[in-house]
C-alpha cells in the first residue's frame, strides 16, 4: 500500500536575525566556508571516482550540508557523534583533514582508516564512525549517551571529555529497523541524553518515504510513543536547523532526556554514485535543487549585508583548491603495505 500525499511540514520556528546576532559575522562566514568545503570535497571526490581513482561504495552528502554544519555549530565538537555511510561531511566538520579523507577514498595508507574503510567508514576521536548497516549506528549512539550520563552522574566528570550528549544521525529508512525502536525505548527508559536526528531526504535507495514509513511527520508522530519530544526542522535552511539544534541541545543538557528530530532535506545525487536515479524525474530533481542550502544561506547573509557574490565566489574557489590539493595528496600517497594486512583486525 502506498501513501500518496506529500506531507506539508510545519517547521520549528527560526529567526535568522537572532542567529546572526548570536554567532556574529566571522563565525557565520566560517560556517559557510565549512559548507562550501563539503560541497567542493564531494564534487572533486565524485570526479576522482569517475576517473577510476576511487572504488567501492560512495554516498554523497550534496544537498544536506546545512544540517550537520548547523548541528555542530549549535552543540560544539565535544559531543559524541555517529552517522551512516553518508559520512564525509561529519568527518570534515569534526576536524578530519580533506587530505586524510581523500586518501581514504583512494584506499591509501595515509587515509583516515589507513585505506581500509573507504567512503563509508570515517572516524575521528569524537566521530564513532560512518556505518554501512542501516540502523547499525543507533545502538552505538545510544551507548555513547550512556557514557556521557555515567561520566557526569556517577564518575562526576567535570571536564566534559565525555561530552554532554550523543548525537546520532540516520536516514529515514532506518526508522523501520528494530534497532531504532529498541534504542529509543531504552534511551527513554533510562533518560539518556541522546539526540536522534532523522535526515529525511525522502528516498531510501529507490524507495520513496511514503512507501516505507507509515506516519509523517516522522519525529512528531513517533516520538510520543517513546515518551519523547519530537521536532521537525527545514534541512535546507541553516538558520532553521541552527535554532532547532540549539534549542534541543539546551533542553537535553538540562533534563538528560532523549529527543527525536526529523530534518526534511533533499539529496542532490543518487543514493550512491552508481545510482542513475531512475525513480525520480529530472524535473523533480531540478525543482528540489532550487532550494540549495548554500544559495539559501548566501541569500540570507546578503540580505543582511554580510557577504557579496564576489566574496562568496572567492571562498568557494579557495575550498575548491583545498579539495584539489587533497586529490593530489591522495594520488601521491603510498598504497598500504600488504604486510600490514592483519594489523588492526580485532577478530583474526
Ligand atoms: C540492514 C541493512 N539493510 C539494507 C541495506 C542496504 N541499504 C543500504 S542504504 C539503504 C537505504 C537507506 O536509506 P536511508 O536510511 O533513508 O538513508 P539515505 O541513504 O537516504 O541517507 C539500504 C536499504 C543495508 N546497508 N543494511
Amino acid at each position: 500500500m502506498t501513501k500518496a500525499a506529500a506531507t506539508k511540514y510545519d517547521f520549528f520556528p527560526s529567526d535568522p536575525e537572532k542567529v546572526i546576532r548570536e554567532l556574529g559575522r566571522e563565525k557565520i562566514l566560517e560556517l559557510l566556508k565549512a559548507m562550501l568545503l563539503i560541497r567542493n570535497f564531494e564534487i572533486r571526490a565524485e570526479s576522482a571516482y569517475q576517473q577510476g581513482n576511487i572504488g567501492g561504495f560512495f554516498h554523497s552528502y550534496m544537498g544536506q550540508e546545512a544540517i550537520q554544519t548547523a548541528a555542530i555549530a549549535a552543540m560544539g565538537v565535544e559531543q559524541w557523534w555517529v552517522t551512516t555511510y553518508r559520512c564525509h561531511a561529519l568527518a570534515l566538520l569534526l576536524g578530519a583533514t580533506p587530505k586524510e579523507l581523500m586518501a581514504e577514498l583512494y584506499g591509501r595508507a595515509t587515509g583516515n582508516a589507513k585505506g581500509r574503510g573507504g567512503s563509508m567508514h570515517f572516524f575521528t576521536d569524537k566521530l564513532l564512525g560512518g556505518h554501512g548497516i542501516v540502523g547499525g549506528q543507533i545502538p552505538i549512539g545510544t551507548g555513547a549517551a550512556f557514557t556521557a550520563k555515567y561520566a557526569k552522574e556517577v564518575l562526576g566528570a567535570k571536564d566534559n571529555k565525555k561530552g554532554d550528549v550523543s548525537v546520532c544521525f540516520m536516514g529515514e529508512g532506518a526508522v523501520a529497523q528494530g534497532s531504532f525502536h529498541e534504542s529509543l525505548n531504552i534511551a527513554a527508559l533510562w533518560n539518556l541524553p541522546c539526540i536522534y536526528v532523522i535526515e529525511n531526504n525522502k528516498w531510501g535507495m529507490g524507495t520513496g518515504v511514503n512507501r516505507a514509513i507509515s506516519v509523517e511527520p516522522i519525529a512528531e508522530k513517533k516520538a510520543p510513543s517513546f515518551g519523547m519530544k519530537g521536532y521537525t526542522f527545514d534541512g535546507m535552511d541553516f538558520f532553521n536547523c541552527y535554532a532547532g539544534f540549539k534549542h534541543v541541545f539546551e533542553e537535553c543538557k538540562k533534563n538528560s532526556e532523549p529527543v527525536l528530530i526529523e530534518v526534511v532535506t533533499e539529496r542532490f545525487r543518487g543514493h550512491s554514485i552508481s545510482d542513475p536515479g531512475l525513480y525520480r524525474t529530472k524535473e523533480s530533481l531540478q525543482s528540489c535543487m532550487q532550494r540549495d542550502p548554500l544559495q539559501i544561506m548566501l541569500k540570507t547573509l546578503s540580505s543582511y549585508g554580510l557577504i557579496s557574490d564576489e566574496q562568496f565566489e572567492k571562498i568557494d574557489k579557495e575550498q575548491k583548491e583545498i579539495a584539489v590539493a587533497a586529490m593530489k595528496y591522495a594520488e601521491d600517497s603510498p598504497w598500504p603495505d600488504p604486510i600490514t594486512l592483519e594489523e588492526d583486525v580485532l577478530a583474526p
